[in-house]
């Protein structure tokens, strides 16, 4: 089974499933063992491992203390070309599809495919959309792109739509690191109602009852970064997972 279609499972197993992401760059080495194994422990369904500068040149390094400490799949959530490594279960293969930077369109994806495929690593095409928060994220502003408006489901639903119709596997619809508003319900419930590929949320959630709240509005997958970042503790992580596990897909009318 590759890692896309063990994703995929752990979605229809347990109705959605919780993903932490680690930025190199802002965790110290020395607590990433203990981090990884107790955050694996809690119930988190994988690891996404990125980030939008990548300051360490340790990369490789986290990626396999990440692996060494889970069973749970690791995927790369690339901030760059240099974010590339076979040590990964997966990549997110990301088409910035909510930008219209050529470069996050086409060019890095040309430059970085013949790389991948020669590593035997598994490419997993991802639909990646910014949503505006209110404020200029790290991605948006490294990206150089425009954000899709929090207000305009529609736009973010045709978008989505694009994706599912050029062949793309996944969504990622994410605010940014940090930022102050998550992607909202109405938009997820938009996409969800339409659109069925499975979507990732992340950007801005910070307690467990939003995470449900995302799944509920039709979200496959969440994912934390900053705020597992500045609580690791094992039961914030496990009352994440637990409210992810528990929330179902409330398939009200668009
Ligand atoms: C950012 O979606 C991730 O790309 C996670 O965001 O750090 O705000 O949890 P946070």
């Amino acid at each position: 089974m590759n890692t896309l279609e063990r994703l995929l499972k752990i979605k229809e197993q347990r109705g959605a499933g919780y993903l932490v992401l680690i930025d190199p760059d802002k965790i110290q080495d020395d607590t990433l063992p203990l981090f990884v194994r107790e955050a694996t422990e809690a119930g988190v369904d994988g690891f996404l491992v990125g980030g939008s500068l990548m300051l360490t040149t340790e990369f490789e390094h986290s990626l396999q203390t990440i692996k060494n400490n889970t069973s749970v799949p690791v995927v790369i959530f690339p901030g760059s070309l240099f974010q590339v490594s076979p040590l990964a279960d997966a990549i997110l293969f990301l088409i910035l599809i909510s930008g219209r930077n050529p470069e996050h369109l086409i060019g890095n994806q040309v430059l970085a495919a013949p790389m991948i495929r020669k590593m035997g690593l598994e490419a997993i095409s991802t639909g990646y959309m910014l949503i505006g928060s209110g404020k200029t994220t790290s991605a948006e502003f490294m990206s150089n792109t425009k954000p899709i408006p929090a207000n305009k489901p529609d736009i973010a639903l045709a978008h989505a739509l694009a994706a599912e119709t050029i062949g793309m596997k996944l969504l990622y619809l994410d605010s940014g690191s940090g930022a102050d508003t998550p992607v909202s319900d109405q938009m997820i419930g938009a996409i969800a109602h339409h659109c069925a590929l499975p979507m990732i949320i992340g950007g801005g959630i910070r307690t467990p009852e939003v995470a449900r709240k995302k799944i509920e509005a039709g979200a496959s997958f969440v994912v934390t970064g900053t705020v597992t970042e500045e609580n690791n503790h094992k039961s914030v992580l496990k009352n994440f997972a637990d409210a992810v596990h528990s929330a179902s897909f409330v398939n009200r009318p668009s």
